[in-house]
């Protein structure tokens, strides 16, 4: 993944009635991919798209659904020329997702959710994003208990890239992420971002999902305690953008894309002293 912009930036399009900032936005196909295609124009150099909500407490849905809420969103934003990553933890929907043009997947559960998925990525052989987790959204609070997160996720995340390469998936198409809010606690994930470095240092690109999340939320909640909504935390999202890139992300997953943007243009003007 030589000469490609550093960090990518993915814009998500949750075509769920259900996810945590942005669900029940689209409810039809044609407003998920209208509002893909403004990401993109906006400065997202992929869409990620998701079908099936991972936040705490979801319960899952059916592979048939998850296919019937991204694809018709996948064929549009590929129709449009604009490159998309797939949201999901099952090998048939990645299958589907790819076949249609999608050129990366993003399993958050690491290829542990279904054990189909990592065997169909390597006949697929496109990149696949590799994120820690430990289990299903409905009970991954119960497992979000570390004696050392950082080393903890770190072998887990090693213990993922052993099975990705036995399962026949190349080296050079391994992307990790920590797995921000997932069988984590606020503490676990400003842990992570403050190890970054050593997660990156596994040797392979990273890729950094913060926006919105509820730790971001905590961090602003205001003065009796109440937690910032999500869709006020975009700042404080950007603000993770810019020094993800300053300490060697190779993506950031961001749900609003301007501000990602002009965080990302601050810190690379800053780091090379220069706009130019
Ligand atoms: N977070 C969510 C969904 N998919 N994928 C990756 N690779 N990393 C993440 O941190 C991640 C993800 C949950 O957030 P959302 O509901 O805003 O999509």
């Amino acid at each position: 993944m030589v000469g490609v912009p550093s960090p990518l930036v993915f814009g998500v399009i949750n075509t769920t009635p259900d996810s945590f900032s942005d669900g029940g936005r689209f409810p039809d196909s044609s407003m998920a991919v209208a509002e893909g295609i403004r990401l993109h124009s906006q400065g997202a150099h992929l869409i990620d798209v998701g079908g099936e909500s991972t936040r705490p407490g979801a319960t899952r849905i059916s592979g048939d659904e998850e296919c019937g809420r991204v694809i018709p969103v996948i064929n549009g934003l590929v129709a449009a020329g604009i490159p998309v990553s797939i949201d999901t933890m099952r090998a048939s929907t990645a299958c589907a997702a790819v076949e249609h043009g999608a050129c990366i997947v993003n399993d958050v559960s690491g290829g542990l959710a279904d054990p189909a998925m990592l065997p169909a990525v390597a006949e697929l052989g496109v990149p696949i994003i590799l994120m820690h987790w430990r289990a299903h959204s409905h009970e991954m609070q119960n497992w979000a208990s570390y004696d050392d997160v950082v080393a903890e996720v770190s072998t887990e995340l090693s213990a993922r890239v052993d099975a990705a390469l036995a399962a026949g998936i190349a080296r050079d198409r391994i992307i990790l992420d920590p797995g921000l809010g997932f069988a984590k606690e606020a503490g676990h994930n400003w842990a992570l971002l403050h190890a970054l470095p050593r997660i990156i240092g596994l040797g392979f690109p990273v890729l950094v999902g913060a926006s919105r999340k509820r730790f971001l939320g905590a961090l602003l909640a205001d003065d009796a305690g109440a937690p910032r909504e999500a869709l006020e935390r975009d700042g404080a999202s950007a603000v993770i953008s810019a020094l993800a890139a300053e300490h060697g992300a190779w993506a950031v997953r961001v749900h609003d894309v301007p501000s990602t943007h002009d965080a990302l243009l601050v810190q690379r003007a800053w780091a090379k002293g220069s706009a130019q």
